[in-house]
């Protein structure tokens, strides 16, 4: 009888969550790497704990000895590898660390596998990112589009997709990348782009905040839903062979578009005024008339802050192969239905946010404003 055994790394991140949930429905046995911390923060997963065939083991990308032990203890036959720290501005903040856990521990996963002669059972998914056009070359990007990373997010990344590359060519392993585009949802942390402005836009319809403040308004990206990117990964290790695919949606939207959207969604019109850092967008009109103090109010502006040394602008993704090799549908969730969903449910979560909360996620909204956090 045919074992499938899957080993996520990040599974309490957005993509995590999603994937578990994949796995388990198709009669997968789950394993979760979580880290040790002084609080459990565990919220995407919570539903699945207790669930059969869903188990948790503490280990660190950064602990090669962790890794070793674990991958011997759980004998997976489909490693997941999506751990990482993976925010791009974070990555100027913090670059040794990206680079100890977005690079190194990949190959540390790669030796782990090895190192427990598991090289021709285990089946090997990277994580790995459109930030590698970064300074694009060619639009939209495919698999053969050369790369260019431009944060060290993606500098660290680019090493993980060529030592999966390596290791494929090198040792004969069934290891690949799945180039993904930004992909979002209700589940997607809360300072990215698109959960920034869905939160901010909940919020301020509902009376909780004043002004969201961003960055740079005309940049594009091609944005999917994450559910339907997790089907995705595991397309790719069901292939007949190892390959690396770019996972995209084939559409691509500036963040000003993605705002508009999502303030129409809680009620709100925008017009935006003004270029670069003094571009604002001002309430047009409401849909609820107790929000009609809002008209001619700017809820939308522009803050240095949120600005990268060097940022990434043209983002568009060409998911040929995958739709051709893979049979993958890009189009299950359109970008309208996506920004709808999101505020959907952001509007039901601040709704019911109790007054504690509520403290806490202003005190969030205030650093975010600040440029406290990012
Ligand atoms: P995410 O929500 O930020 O989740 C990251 C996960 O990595 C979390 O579970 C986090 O654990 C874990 N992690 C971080 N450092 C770790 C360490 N030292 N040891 C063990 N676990 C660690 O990310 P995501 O959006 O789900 O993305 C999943 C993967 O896809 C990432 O590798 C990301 O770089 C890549 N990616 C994402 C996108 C996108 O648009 N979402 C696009 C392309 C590629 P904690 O909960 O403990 O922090
Ligand atoms: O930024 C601009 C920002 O942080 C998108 C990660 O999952 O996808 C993600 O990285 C764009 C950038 O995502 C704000 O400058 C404007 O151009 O939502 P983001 P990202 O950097 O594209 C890739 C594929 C990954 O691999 C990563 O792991 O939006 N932007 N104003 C802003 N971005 C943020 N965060 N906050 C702003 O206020």
């Amino acid at each position: 009888m045919n074992r499938n055994i899957a080993l996520i790394t990040g599974v309490t991140g957005q993509d995590g969550s999603y994937l578990s949930e994949f796995l388990l429905s198709k009669g997968y046995e789950v394993h979760g790497i979580i880290r040790r911390s002084s609080v459990d923060y565990r919220e995407r997963i919570a539903h699945l704990e207790g669930t059969p065939n869903f188990h948790l083991h503490y280990a660190d990308m950064s602990d090669s000895m962790s890794l070793v032990k674990l991958v011997g203890k759980v004998q997976p036959t489909e490693i997941y590898n999506l751990a990482a720290q993976s925010h791009v501005q974070v990555s100027f903040d913090a670059p040794e660390f990206t680079a100890d856990v977005d690079a190194v521990g990949v190959l540390r996963i790669l030796e782990a596998v090895r190192t427990n002669h598991l090289e021709n059972s285990c089946k090997i998914y990277q994580a790995s990112t459109s930030e590698l056009y970064g300074k694009v070359e060619e639009v939209p990007q495919n698999e053969n589009t050369p790369f260019h990373p431009y944060s060290p997010y993606a500098v660290a990344k680019l090493y993980g997709y060529w030592i999966i590359k390596e290791y494929r060519e090198a040792y004969n392993m069934f290891c690949c990348s799945g180039i993904l585009f930004n992909h979002e949802s209700e589940r997607r942390g809360e300072t990215f782009v698109t959960r920034k402005i869905t939160l901010a836009a909940a919020r301020i319809s509902q009376g909780k905040q004043e002004c969201l403040y961003l960055g740079n308004l005309d940049s594009l990206r091609d944005w999917g839903y994450a559910k339907d990117y997790v089907e995705c990964m595991w397309l790719i290790l069901q292939h007949d062979k190892p390959e690396d695919f770019v996972i995209a949606t084939g559409v691509q939207h500036t963040v000003r578009e993605f705002a508009t959207l999502a303030f129409h969604h809680a009620g709100i019109e925008l017009r935006w005024e003004g270029e670069g850092i003094n571009e604002k967008g001002i309430v047009a009109s409401v849909a609820d008339e107790a929000n009609a103090h809002l008209v001619g109010k700017t809820v939308v502006a522009v803050s240095e802050d949120f600005y990268r040394p060097t940022d990434v602008v043209n983002l568009w993704g060409d998911p040929t192969k995958a739709k051709a090799k893979l049979g993958w549908n890009p189009q299950t969730t359109s970008f309208e239905q996506l920004v709808e969903l999101m505020v959907a449910h952001d509007m039901k979560k601040v709704a019911a946010d109790t007054a504690a909360s509520e403290i806490r996620k202003t005190n969030l909204a205030e650093y975010l404003e600040k440029g406290i956090v990012k």
